[in-house]
């Protein structure tokens, strides 16, 4: 029913966290990000952004047309809406999860994403950018790990929020992070950790490829790219 546009990455593993905790069944095409595969004509037609994860619904709500949809905070949401799972239905509850699936989309991505690439990927070790970012990955993990204090899960019973911003949490040490310092946060992760689920989702990933995607061969193209990138294709 579901096309995935995957490769196992952190947001990636958004999605397969998603569809392995329901009944949905789905069809997961890799795209190989350190091959380029994220420029070809037809993945870009899906994903104008030339970043994965993407899909496409071949049985939508309302028929007609597949729908394809990118950016995984909304392929999260199209796919809670849909299944009526994981997102709570009553405007207050579903307002406690979005908002923070959007603090995920926004901010815990994007920043521990750039933790990342300067701490990991970034050919010259530039201490100001490896701070900013380690710190800033820092306070959001106090944030989330405040929110966890007197709660099970980030917003109600486990939803989207959870799964969007676990697959970040992953990476904490590479991140520069100890989670002893973070003990709500901890027991929050241990316990999506240990989920079936999450157990599927990550054997999904490590059977697609358990090598590293930026490589010597890789770095230019995923690190070097202007609007020409997109252009040429
Ligand atoms: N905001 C996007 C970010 C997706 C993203 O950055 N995907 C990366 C892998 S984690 C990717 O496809 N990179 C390909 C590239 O850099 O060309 C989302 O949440 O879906």
């Amino acid at each position: 029913m579901i096309d995935l546009y995957y490769w196992p990455t952190p947001n990636g593993h958004k999605i397969t966290l998603f569809l392995e905790e329901t009944a949905i069944p789905y069809t997961i095409i890799p795209v190989n990000i350190g091959k380029g595969e994220q420029f070809r004509p037809e993945f870009l037609a899906i994903s104008p952004n030339n970043r994965m994860p993407a899909i496409v619904d071949h049985t939508p709500l309302e028929r007609g047309a597949p729908v394809s949809v990118f950016e995984s905070g909304a392929i999260l949401l199209y796919l809670a809406e849909k299944s009526e799972q994981f997102l709570a239905a009553d405007l207050r509850g579903r307002v406690e999860v979005t908002q923070w699936l959007f603090w995920q989309v926004a901010g815990l991505g994007p920043m521990a994403g750039q933790n990342h690439h300067f701490s990991r990927y970034a050919p010259e070790k530039l201490t100001y950018a490896i701070e900013r970012y380690v710190n800033e990955t820092n306070r959001l993990y106090g944030v989330l790990n405040k929110r966890l204090a007197d709660r099970e899960f980030i917003a109600g019973p486990y939803s989207i929020a959870d799964m969007a911003a676990y697959p970040w949490i992953v990476p904490h040490e590479a991140q520069g992070q100890n989670l002893d310092d973070f003990p709500h946060l901890k027991r929050w992760f241990e316990s999506i950790k240990s989920r079936p689920a999450t157990v599927r989702a990550y054997e999904r990933g490590a059977d697609i490829s358990v090598n590293p995607t930026v490589t010597e061969e890789s770095r230019k193209m995923l690190f070097g790219q202007t609007a020409q990138s997109i252009a040429k294709t």
